[in-house]
């Protein structure tokens, strides 16, 4: 779009009141911006309601009150860079913005997403380091905050540009080895800089017992094709990665920075996607969203407060898209201002609502309208078997007999998603059942890896057919979403 098309296009929707806006796109002819009775008025609010986080990137010096009035997710844009905080040893520096943010978060009742512990871009003094150097690194960095961040990402942007689902040949990825040379790093005998990262980052964080969830980071994976039909190759190479270290990877992001590049437009297929990546058990989250305002070759949406609401809709309908962060407050000040693409006008901590703001809002408000199963389909593929650990995690020595059960949190104000991993004794079991006594007015809305019995008092899940079977001191996992709080859950395993 020319200068002065865009520049018409601005004039006009400044002119028009967002309802009316909302009115004229068509499509939407039965929504109003006027909340209905009962609507939540915050993002935070509707989402939270809804059972997944809504978020944002945010700087020290941009934590205006908006950030906690609208957000109860917060990623730090660039804080928690390398480039800001590692030593050349894989130490800590300056993390002055870093715990301005988490502070912020916490007294605001938001969760941290820490962005990003390995990356090829924004290295720093770590560039060019070794696994051994980023491993100490991982370490230092976790260790500093603890279960404060409810999400790391630990590995971002890992694939090459331009749809070939090939790893990127820059460092880090140099130092992955292909040793029979069948085109992955997944063998054995392999060395892949991201199996090793996840592994020393679960030994982290299981040693330091924390609930911190491990994420894969990366933008250009959201549907499942791209303009044209295409195979999205980079969304089938992650998929791949995560399927087999899924023991070590806890969540997805899918950076959802949308624009009119072949690769980053909004396909249909942006829910069966995610859908996919959540039937691998992880959690998903569209974790660095803008919308190019003139995004105009994709076949799903009519303008950007349509294209936020298809993207909202997208993670809603999908019950492991557990959170959507905006990159960023308000166009002005995005890393990508002249592409308009966040929720808000203005700047300085004087915001003004976006016809996208109201759209999202709205599309929150309305919820999982999907009834979420009781448990999410197995896998299509049966979990993969991972390649041996090169170190392996620390576990903590089983019962004599039968299973025990402990639940890892990540909660905020209203809803919470439990995971509960069942660890066999020094006997092999065939089954396994776990039953929780929940507080009043706490209540189960999906499970996933298991079959649920009850949704409030006294609920129990069963396994799968696919993970009844745990040999001897070897564990697995199912999780599952709620309503109110779940904070001091015990857990009661019986094996068979
Ligand atoms: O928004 C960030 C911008 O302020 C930085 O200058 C830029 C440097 O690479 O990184 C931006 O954030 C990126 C994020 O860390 C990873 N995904 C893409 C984001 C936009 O480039």
């Amino acid at each position: 779009m020319n200068g002065s098309l865009r520049r018409r296009k601005r004039m006009t929707r400044a002119a028009l009141p967002a309802a009316v806006l909302l009115l004229v796109s068509g499509a939407v002819a039965v929504q109003s911006t006027a909340p209905a009775a009962a609507a939540e008025t915050t993002l935070r609010a509707a989402a939270a309601k809804a059972g997944l986080f809504f978020g944002v990137a945010a700087s020290p010096n941009r934590l205006y009150p908006i950030v906690g009035q609208e957000f109860n997710q917060l990623t730090p844009e660039n804080d928690m860079k390398p480039d800001r905080i590692a030593t050349s040893s894989g130490g800590l520096q300056n993390t002055s913005g870093a715990d301005t943010l988490v502070n912020h978060a916490q007294s605001n009742n938001m969760l941290v997403r820490g962005h990003t512990l390995v990356w090829h871009s924004q290295a720093g003094a770590l560039q060019g380091a070794s696994q051994a150097t980023l491993n100490t690194f991982i370490g230092n960095a976790i260790n500093r905050w603890g279960s404060k961040i409810a999400y790391w990402d630990v590995v971002n942007e890992a694939l090459e540009d331009n749809n070939t689902g090939r790893r990127r040949n820059q460092w880090p990825h140099t130092m992955n080895r292909d040793a029979n040379g069948d085109g992955d790093y997944f063998d054995a005998g392999d060395t892949d800089v991201i199996r090793d990262s996840f592994i020393r980052a679960k030994q982290v964080v299981q040693a330091g017992g924390y609930s911190t969830k491990l994420c894969i980071n990366d933008y250009d994976v959201e549907g499942l094709t791209v303009q044209g039909g295409g195979p999205n190759r980079k969304a089938n190479a992650l998929y791949d990665i995560v399927r087999t270290y899924r023991q070590y990877i806890d969540c997805v992001g899918f950076q959802s920075h949308f624009n009119d590049n072949p690769n980053s437009i909004i396909t249909n297929d942006l829910q069966a996607n995610i859908q996919r990546f959540a039937d691998l058990g992880v959690e998903v989250h569209l974790s660095e969203v803008d919308i190019d305002d003139d995004l105009s070759n994709n076949d799903i949406g009519a303008g950007q407060a349509e294209n936020y609401r298809k993207v909202v809709r997208a993670c809603l309908n999908v019950s492991k898209c557990t959170g959507i962060t905006v990159w960023g407050i308000s166009d002005s000040e995005s890393w990508r201002s002249s592409e308009r693409g966040l929720l808000f006008t203005g700047g300085n901590g004087s915001y003004q609502k976006k016809a996208a703001y109201h759209a999202v809002l709205d599309e929150l408000n309305k919820g999982r309208t999907t009834t979420p199963p009781t448990t999410t389909p197995p896998p299509t593929t049966p979990p993969p078997t991972t390649p041996p650990p090169t170190t392996p995690p620390p576990t903590t020595p089983p019962p004599a007999i039968g299973c025990s059960a402990t639940v890892s949190l990540n909660s905020w104000t209203g809803g919470f998603v439990a995971t509960v991993r069942v660890t066999a004794g020094t006997s092999p079991i065939r089954g396994w059942t776990v039953a929780f006594t929940l507080p009043a007015g706490t209540a189960v809305t999906n499970a996933w890896s298991a079959t649920a019995s009850g949704s409030s008092g006294t609920v129990q899940f069963s396994n799968v057919s696919y993970n009844g079977a745990v040999n001897a001191g070897q564990y697995t996992e199912f999780g599952f979403q709620g309503t109110g709080s779940a904070t001091g859950l015990t857990p009661v395993c019986t094996a068979s």
